[in-house]
């Protein structure tokens, strides 16, 4: 079931081989994500390891890890602080704790398309909250994309709220997440994402949430029939350094990670875009029944959200909020 991701992939582009000089020492950096090798985010790390091996004329070597093979996104954030791990890129939404600002990804329907998205994370405060996360034993230097997500279950196809009474979701470990599905009437739990496969396979829970291309190279519909295209939140992953690798770097070679992140995360978007629809049909031809919702749909979900988006617009402060409505 992955063979149609991997023949769609677009292949990837030309790398412009222009050599930035470092200071004649050799560096290898690993980079640990926690989805598998067959969606888009893995496509744009082999993109970023090709633009770093090749303009570094090989002396920066990088290793790539997936399917959370060195943890899921926590552990490899934790990693990263320790020293013995260089790069990863997770949602943002398990970050929340360290990073308040990034809770504005996790308000229901705030981003209306992925022209918005690009806009804010492209913009003034993708640049902002790059600066703002980098602390902590982190550099953050870019932004990609998991997508908008949508539900998934093994019970019953979904399109009101009421469907959703008791249903048991996976959420990340994010508390708005938390929320948006208690609201909604189901029965929320935080969990890994590197054990979710076995939790949905085992009915630990019922259903989960994420982009049609997650869903699809982590095989979930392989153990859940339903979903519905919700497209609740949109996710970005953050692409970070750790700091103690960074401090070893001459800054011809920071600057050489900046700019190949900034080039991963514009193809790995693309790459994104352009594989969701081409999934979510290759998902529907598997045998998944997929619920698309009416915009009258759409709307009783976002009225039922209202409260929790208006409780966590206080909280995240509502200034940033504005910005992002104004950029729509
Ligand atoms: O690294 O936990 C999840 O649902 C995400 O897709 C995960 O952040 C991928």
């Amino acid at each position: 079931s992955l063979s149609l991701a991997a023949t769609d992939m677009p292949p990837l582009p030309e790398v412009d081989g222009t050599v930035v000089e470092g200071d004649g020492n050799d560096y290898t950096l690993k980079f640990s994500i926690g989805t598998t090798q067959s969606g888009a985010q893995y496509r744009g790390l082999e993109y970023f390891k090709d633009i770093v091996e090749k303009r570094s004329d090989g002396h920066i070597k990088v290793q790539l890890f997936h399917s959370a093979q060195l943890g899921d996104d926590l552990q490899a954030v934790s990693a990263l602080q320790a020293g013995t791990l260089e790069m990863t890129a997770p949602s943002t939404s398990p970050l929340v704790n360290m990073f308040p600002q990034f809770a504005v990804f996790d308000l229901p329907f705030l981003f209306p398309s992925p022209e918005v998205a690009d806009k804010v994370l492209d913009g003034e405060i993708g640049k902002r909250m790059l600066e703002e996360a980098s602390t902590n034993g982190l550099v953050a230097i870019g932004w990609a994309e998991n997508g908008y997500r949508q539900l998934t279950d093994s019970k019953a196809a979904v399109s009101t709220p009421e469907d959703l009474k008791g249903l048991k979701i996976r959420t990340m470990q994010n508390p708005i997440h938390l929320d948006i599905w208690r609201t909604l009437g189901a029965n929320p739990t935080p969990m890994s994402f590197a054990e979710l496969f076995t939790a949905l396979e085992q009915g630990v829970v019922d259903g989960q949430e994420n982009p049609w291309i997650t869903i699809q190279s982590s095989r979930f519909n392989e153990v859940q029939p339903y979903a519905t295209e919700t497209n609740h939140v949109y996710t970005p992953f953050v692409t970070l350094v750790s700091e103690r690798f960074w401090n070893k770097l001459p800054e011809s070679y920071q600057g050489l990670l900046v700019e190949a992140a900034g080039e991963m995360g514009r193809y790995e978007r693309e790459v994104s875009r352009t594989l969701n629809d081409a999934i979510k049909q290759q998902l529907k031809d598997e045998g998944m029944q997929i619920t698309e919702l009416s915009a009258e749909q759409v709307a009783t979900f976002q009225d039922t959200l209202a409260p929790v988006y208006d409780d966590w617009r206080d909280k995240i402060g509502g200034e940033l909020i504005d910005d992002i409505q104004a950029i729509s």
